[in-house]
């Protein structure tokens, strides 16, 4: 047998408030496996704020300020000016945010976060919509899906606008490191982790993270439909290391109904709906691809 390269020591306990198989908590489980005890979190208004528990229990071994919904920026920047007042270090800054809270609300603090240069790791949790307050749509819903504020049936119908590229926003910042993780690799997503970690300056990660209520999907399928997100290249694995694009795993390019067929959200698209789904993830591949191959 090979070398074991997932570290096993946690950083999480058990009794976290998240929704059974919530990926949100397997991002911070392999989150903080990559980065260790030394870690400071904040965290703004999202399901995380709940989830870590009733005080005084906490499912988190690392300690947490939390923030306002638009301020997660902002808090990194102000923690890591107050960690280096007092001459600590060897402390990783991390800011942990929904899509909400970071393609939307929260864009402004970061972008001045990243502008400044701050050292500390933004991580994003994907779950494509504003769960906590009961999934209504952001700008990192995907085109097509079904959420309570793009109703299925009513005149607008399922959202008819694309998701953001947030990792383009941040690599327009000339961030000297970005990168895409999923729970369905975890070996790749803490490698990633870590490799951020000895960067210095602001770092990005995109966590792709399946919510069962949201997506209406059974819990039992979070891992294999974050899987299908990258075998399909709905959600392709890759990097930026100083605007170099590397992908990390080119996946099977499967057809994209294998991922919508597992999550309710998708259910009412037609086979014209899914056929213009596939189109756009196709183009996208075909862009990133030609960005690898640029080096840009
Ligand atoms: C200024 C402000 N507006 C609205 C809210 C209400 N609110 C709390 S959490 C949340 C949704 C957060 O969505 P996201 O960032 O995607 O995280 P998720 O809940 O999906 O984990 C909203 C709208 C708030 N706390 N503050
Ligand atoms: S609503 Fe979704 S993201 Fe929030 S705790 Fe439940 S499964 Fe996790
Ligand atoms: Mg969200």
């Amino acid at each position: 047998m090979g070398k074991p390269t997932i570290p096993e020591t946690e950083f999480t306990f058990p009794g976290s408030t998240g929704c059974p198989g919530c990926g949100a908590n397997l991002v911070m489980r392999y989150l903080l496996k990559g980065l260790g005890e030394r870690t400071i979190l904040s965290i703004p208004a999202c399901c995380w704020a709940v989830m870590p528990g009733y005080w005084p229990s906490t499912c988190l071994k690392v300690p947490l300020l939390y923030t306002a919904f638009e301020a997660t920026g902002a808090a990194m920047s102000g923690l890591r000016a107050a960690l280096d007042v007092k001459g600590i270090k060897d402390v990783t800054v991390v800011g942990f945010a929904g899509d909400g809270g970071t393609v939307d609300i929260g864009l402004q603090a970061m972008s001045g976060a990243a502008e400044r240069r701050t050292d500390g790791i933004y991580v994003m949790y994907d779950n494509e919509a504003y769960m906590n307050t009961g999934i209504q749509r952001s700008g990192s819903t995907p085109w097509g899906a079904w959420t309570t504020t793009t109703p299925v049936g009513s005149t607008h119908g399922f959202k008819h606008e694309a998701k953001k590229d947030i990792m383009a926003i941040m690599q327009a910042h000339r961030i000297p490191y970005a990168a895409t993780v999923s729970v369905a690799h975890p070996e790749d997503f803490i490698k990633k982790v870590a490799k951020a970690k000895e960067v210095k300056g602001f770092r990005f990660i995109h966590a792709m993270s399946p919510c069962p209520p949201g997506w209406r999907m059974n819990p039992m399928h979070v891992v294999e439909v974050a899987r299908l997100a990258v075998d399909t290249h709905a959600f392709p694995l890759y990097e930026i290391e100083s605007g170099k694009v590397r992908i990390t795993r080119k996946g099977k390019g499967a057809p994209v109904s294998e991922y919508l067929r597992f999550q309710g959200r998708f259910s009412h698209l037609t086979d014209v709906e899914i056929a213009a789904i596939q189109k756009a993830i196709d183009e996208n591949w075909q862009m990133l691809l030609a960005k690898e191959a640029s080096g840009t």
